[in-house]
């Protein structure tokens, strides 16, 4: 269902008469170690974000609060998820081109990165990141 460059992970939800607690650990849930934390939310109704891929950066994404949709796409195939689940994390690779659009009022993404921001890191052109694809991959 998955491509080889992202896939859905299940996240163990630690429940009792208190409520829940998830957690998520790097080198254990995912294969790198986050150095950087950030959170996407009150994004206003229709709009698309994204629109690039990462030259190295690895990422877990996970809609802790109310839902988006993800469109990743390794350069010759597409995909899209819905994110809906505190317990579904979505692990994508680098040279991933990705769009989220359809976020719910209520949608706080949680991303966690494999590295600090860098814009150098960012391919924000389409026909940049087919050739990175051609030519890395
Ligand atoms: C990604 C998707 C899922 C920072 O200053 N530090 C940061 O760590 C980040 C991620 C962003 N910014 C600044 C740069 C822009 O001025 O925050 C502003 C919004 O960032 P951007 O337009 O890149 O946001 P999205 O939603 O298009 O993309 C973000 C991440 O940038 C990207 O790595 O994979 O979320």
């Amino acid at each position: 269902m998955l491509g080889s460059f992202w896939r859905l992970i299940d996240l163990k939800s630690h429940g009792d008469h208190r409520g829940s607690l998830v957690s998520i650990e790097g080198g254990t849930h995912v294969d790198f170690e986050f150095k950087r934390i950030y959170y996407i939310y009150g994004t206003k109704e229709g709009v698309r974000r994204g629109f690039h891929a990462h030259q190295n950066l690895e990422q877990l994404l996970v809609a802790v609060s109310g839902s988006c949709r993800v469109l990743v796409d390794d350069g010759s195939k597409k995909e899209t998820i819905t994110l809906e689940s505190r317990t579904k994390g979505l692990l994508i690779s680098h040279l991933v081109w990705r769009e989220m659009f359809e976020f719910s009022a209520d949608c706080v993404l949680l991303v966690m990165a494999s590295d600090h921001y860098q814009e150098s890191d960012y391919i924000r052109d389409y026909s940049e990141f087919e050739n990175a694809v051609k030519r890395y991959r």
